[in-house]
Order: C-alpha cells, then structure tokens, then sequence
C-alpha cells in the first residue's frame, strides 16, 4: 500500500494557504487511499525566534483544527514530531549526506534568512538545516509521496536526492518519494500582497485568511484584497496576480477551473463576494468542529499519544537500518 506522510508547522493559526494547498487533500483524499501519516513538526518551529508558550499551545491547536478538518485516526496516523526520537535521530544521519552548499540554496532559507536579519535577529544553524530534518521526517516512514503546496516541492526534491546519495553509498535503505502538488491553489496568495504567500508567520495579518477568523473578519479580509489596474476579470497570473488568487481561492473552494470561472464575471465586487461566500462555506463545518473538539481535549491527547506510538513503531526499523548501514555499531 502507498504511503503518504505530510505535516505542517506550528508556527502560527493554520491559514486558507494551508488548508487549500495541504489539509484539503490529506482529508479528502490521502487518508482514504493509502497509509496516511500526518505530523505537527513543532521541531520545525523552533528555528526561528519563538514563545515556548505559543509553540506549545498552537502545537495542540493545529492538531485539533486537523482534525476538525477531518482527519480521522480510523484512517490515518496524526502524531507531533517530536513525540518520536526517530526524526532527530535520522536527521544527524542526513546532515553527514547533505551538503553545505545545496543547503544554502534553498529558497525558503534564502527568504527566511533575510527576513531574520532584516529584523535584527541572529540566523539560527536550524534553519539552515531545516530542511535535513524534513527529510528525516519522509524518509523514516518510507514514505512514497509526500502532498505539499508549490513552496515546499524544493525541499523534497532535496529528499529525493539525499535517499538517492545514501542508497548509493552505503546500499539501499530508504524509500526515494515524491512531491505530489494540489492542481488548484497550490500556492494560495497573500490578499494584500498577492505575489507573496499567504503565510501563517507574517507579522502583517490584514491579506491572511485564518481557519479560526470570524465570519465577519473573513468577508472584510477579502472584500478588502487587492485586485488589480484594470476592471475585467481574467486569470493571468504573472499581469493580474490579485484577481487570478481570488479566482483561484474560488476555484479551490468550488470544485471549478478558475480561467472558466473568471468568464462569468464583469467586475471585481462580484467575484469578492463569491469568493468570500465560497470561503466562509468552506470554513463553518471545521469551525465547528473544532469548537466540539475544544471541549473535548481528552479525546486530542488520546488520539496524538495512539498516533506517536504507531509513528514510532514504523520508523525505528528503519532507523536502526541507517545506523547500521552507515557504519555505526549496534547499541547493546
Ligand atoms: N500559501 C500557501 N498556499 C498553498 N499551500 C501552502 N502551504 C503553506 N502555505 C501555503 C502548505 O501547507 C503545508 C504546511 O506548511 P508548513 O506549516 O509546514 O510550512 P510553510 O509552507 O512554511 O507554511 P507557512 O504557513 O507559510 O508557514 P510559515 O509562515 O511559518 O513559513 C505545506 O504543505 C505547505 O506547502
């Protein structure tokens, strides 16, 4: 059977972009088709400035809203990363596979290592090496493919090629998987900043759809978006990137093709409007959902301390398979 393992940061409110790009498809698709893993990689939040506090309670925000998405533990495994010792111990393995240089290229460092220094802060070796644990977190399942939005395809492409690089040198051990990209919304935009991402760690909030945002707030949000010079509605993304996120946000949300979508409208009100009431239908049922789960949190415990066990049971072997493939002695 296929398996898929995914997961997501908690380094803020869950946004549109990831539930769009990511969430959608884990619950409506993976975790019927294959053997699902789906992780809270709260070690991947801790390579930027952080509250300890805030790591901890959006950690268990995020596995709730997960599962108010509709993520079911009959069907899949949601665990929290670093519950299972695995991910760090494979994570040093790659670190002595990869290189310093196609570290340094990656995208996200590049972006997040100036938006560090242009706020003053230091440049954590973390983040450099962000991308190492990523692949400790795939390849320890033997994971096939690996559902993610447009920005994250990079980093396992860099998964692809350290399986490749290990297998060869010290004989075959991992599984190489495969980026596998939603067809619509697979980079959701910023609606302020519509050739940006709509990301859950930026400081400005007012073009950042989040799951938990009030109806009210939602419709303002994307009545207020940014559309472009111009008035007719066409999807263009490289001339028209506002109003091609807008289509592509009601696409995503309505199961149609955004290019088709745009020839039924004359003006940008009437696809705000659309949008913002495709998006709010979209919204209500995880939003209510995640309410109940609120009041239930012994059932949240129950289910991540059930998904870290059998987390931990998949990886171990073939850890333990790296360790020795690589030359260390077997612990006694
Ligand atoms: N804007 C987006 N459009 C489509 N997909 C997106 N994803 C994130 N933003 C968008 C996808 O969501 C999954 C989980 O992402 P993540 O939390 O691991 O990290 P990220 O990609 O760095 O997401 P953020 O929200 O932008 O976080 P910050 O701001 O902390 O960097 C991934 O599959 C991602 O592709």
């Amino acid at each position: 059977m296929t398996r898929i393992f995914s997961g997501i940061k908690p380094t803020g409110h869950l946004t549109l972009g990831n539930h769009l790009g990511a969430i959608r498809q884990w619950v409506e698709v993976d975790q019927h088709k294959a053997d699902a893993l789906f992780s809270v990689v709260d070690l991947h939040a801790l390579t930027v400035d952080h509250d300890p506090a805030r790591v901890r309670r959006l950690s268990r925000q995020t596995a709730t809203l997960l599962l108010a998405a509709g993520l079911d533990p009959a069907l899949c495994t949601l665990f929290v990363q670093s519950h299972v010792d695995e991910h760090t111990r494979l994570s040093y393995l790659l670190e002595c596979t990869a290189s310093d240089g196609e570290m340094r290229r990656m995208i996200q460092y590049k972006e997040k290592a100036a938006r560090e220094q242009a706020a003053g802060g230091s440049v954590r070796l973390s983040l450099l090496t962000y991308p190492v644990l990523m692949a400790a977190d795939i390849l320890a399942y033997g994971a096939d493919e690996v559902p993610v939005g447009e920005d994250q395809a990079q980093h396992v492409e860099l998964t692809r090629d350290l399986a490749v690089r290990f297998n060869q040198r010290y004989g075959h051990t991992f599984t190489v998987p495969k980026a596998v990209l939603p067809t619509v919304a697979a980079r959701v935009m910023d609606l302020q900043s519509p050739t940006a991402k709509m990301g859950k760690s930026h400081a400005e909030t007012a073009g950042i759809v989040y799951l938990l945002d009030e109806p009210d707030v939602v419709r303002r949000k994307i009545m207020r978006a940014v559309t472009d010079s111009g008035s007719d509605v066409v999807h263009d993304r490289e001339n028209r990137p506002g109003v091609t996120n807008l289509l592509e946000i009601l696409a995503a949300c309505t199961g149609g093709r955004p290019a088709e979508l745009a020839e039924g409208y004359s003006s940008y009100g009437a696809l705000k409007r659309d949008t913002a009431d495709a998006v709010l239908e979209a919204l209500r049922p995880l939003q209510e959902r995640h309410t109940a789960l609120c009041g239930d949190p012994g059932y949240v415990d129950a289910v991540l301390r059930e998904g870290a066990e059998r987390a931990r049971s998949l990886a171990r072997p073939t850890v333990d398979a790296a360790y020795r493939a690589i030359g260390l002695l077997p612990a006694y």
